[in-house]
């Protein structure tokens, strides 16, 4: 099966599925090393992949570095029509790359779709901030003094991504960094690199010039460290676990070099006696069962008060009903498969541990059938403690435990309680209720009656606690910010 190749690898012909290329200096490079399964048709292969090591690294950053200064050079709104082009090029590729990325990644057609129009509207938001203001024009108390702002290029910049959104997280950090006048080296996740591939040829095909976009595909362990550590990496945003973004950090921190961290969730909802039990149930499903529960924004856990606490479940029981798991590409599946055996792996231990804690299933299975692809039925999970791991520790997958709570203060509390805090979400039609938890749960993002996963773009995102490094935000305008720094300019006349 080909859908799409990249460059024109001579190798490429004999393969069965599209291959990806680093994109170093301009040129697409690199053979077939990594063979990526589909992770809802264990006989397909979705994808070929490069696998670089520190020599791709280095001669994509040598290049970053000598292109770099003509790009800041270059008029802003010229270097804006280049990203609007390219958001063009993405749009009229959709249907390739969308389902290019349901075969990598394993979400529904949907959902993809969508992560492609996000994509567009990304690179289309932070292309027209070319003609923006980026500075200020203050008062100074000097007589015949003014004082301007201004925000300049860093230099280079790495960005490692992760698979959930392969296409839209690799857009979002790489746009502002961009159109700020800094070069970039991307390293994807290795489970999905079709889908920045597909990113970096709009990039490419849009007119960015040789050395300013690349990517390097590879192993975290060998091209990730590699960007770390290289002096002339000015700063470099990460999204993934907590584990390895800690690491991440330690390494930039030690030269002083920026560092913007998204990590892991443990997202939770307050559902109040005096919510509409079904619409609460609703929203909780699209938030732990949507994009197959695997975002760092999902619903994990859910507190709930007692007088609505037995509607709720069985309203949010039959909405988990209505996700039925298949291959996203077949008509009619809600839940997208899980992207690996490791992470269904995970998800099965995470049910049968709370099962054997006494958890009560209320939807799903302990024991799923992973033959013909990891595919995992929504489940609900009763009955578990405060401090339970399935209660406490983030899964990523379309898991969610539900646990009573007395009152509100007694389930803001319970919210609190957790070392993440990226989003929150509250389900209540009280004024009150929405704007007490609003002010004082300890997230980044807070919904009132919507689900907690589910971005715009043109506002901040980020964490606080170890969901995020709590510094520079992203999205909106504000993720000009960590790719930029600052200078205050005072002019006597
Ligand atoms: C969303 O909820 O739409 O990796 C996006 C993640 C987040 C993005 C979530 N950084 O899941």
């Amino acid at each position: 099966m080909t859908s799409t190749t990249f460059a024109a690898p001579t190798d490429a012909t004999a393969l069965e599925a599209p291959v990806a290329r680093h994109l170093i200096n301009g040129q697409w490079l690199g053979g077939a090393d990594a063979t990526r399964m589909n992770p809802a048709r264990p006989d397909q292969v979705a994808a070929h992949s490069p696998r670089g090591g520190a020599g791709e690294v280095d001669a994509a950053i040598t290049s970053a570095v000598a292109a770099q200064p003509d790009w800041a050079a270059l008029p802003a709104p010229a270097r804006g029509a280049i990203l609007i082009a390219a958001a063009g090029l993405l749009e009229e590729r959709e249907a390739t790359v969308a389902a290019d990325l349901v075969r990598e990644e394993g979400k529904t057609l949907a959902e993809a779709k969508g992560e492609v129009k996000r994509a567009v509207d990304v690179l289309r938001f932070f292309g027209s901030l070319g003609w923006a203001a980026t500075g200020d024009v203050l008062p100074s108390g000097t007589p015949g003094t003014t004082i301007t702002t201004r925000r300049e290029a860093m230099g280079v910049f790495a960005l490692i991504t992760p698979w959930n959104f392969p296409l839209a997280i690799p857009a979002w950090k790489s746009a502002p960094a961009l159109i700020s006048g800094n070069a970039v080296v991307l390293k994807p996740a290795e489970l999905t690199p079709l889908s920045a591939t597909h990113l970096a040829r709009a990039l490419h095909d849009a007119g960015v010039p040789a050395g300013i976009f690349n990517v390097v595909h590879g192993k975290g362990k060998v091209v990730g460290d590699a960007l770390a550590r290289d002096p002339r990496i000015a700063g470099l945003s990460f999204t993934g676990s907590t584990g390895v973004g800690l690491g991440l950090q330690s390494i930039l921190n030690a030269r002083r070099a920026r560092v913007q961290l998204e990590m892991g969730g443990k997202n939770a909802v307050l559902v109040l006696d005096d919510a509409d039990a079904a619409a609460a149930a609703q929203v909780v499903a699209a938030g732990a069962f949507g994009l197959t529960g695997q975002a760092c924004t999902a619903t994990s856990r859910v507190y709930v008060t007692p007088g609505v606490r037995e509607a709720f479940l069985a309203e949010l029981v039959a909405a988990a009903a209505a996700y039925v798991p298949g291959d996203g590409l077949a008509p009619g599946v809600r839940l997208g498969a899980v992207v690996s055996a490791d992470q269904f792996n995970q998800d099965v231990a995470a049910v049968r541990g709370a099962v054997e804690r006494g958890g009560r299933l209320l939807h799903g299975s302990a024991d799923p059938d992973s033959t013909d692809g990891f595919f995992f039925a929504p489940v609900v999970l009763a009955g578990l403690s405060d401090d339970d791991p399935a209660v406490t520790e983030e899964i990523f997958g379309p898991i969610v435990a539900v646990v009573e709570v007395a009152d509100f203060e007694a389930g803001l509390a319970a919210v609190n309680n957790s070392r993440y805090g990226l989003t929150a979400g509250i389900c209540t039609n009280s004024l009150k209720f929405s704007t007490e938890f609003a002010a004082r749960v300890q997230a980044g993002v807070v919904k009132v009656n919507r689900p907690t996963s589910g971005l715009d773009l043109n506002v901040p995102f980020g964490g606080v606690k170890d969901s995020s490094t709590n510094t520079f935000r992203e999205q909106g305008r504000t993720a000009l910010d960590f790719y930029t720094w600052g200078k205050t300019v005072y002019t006597g006349i």
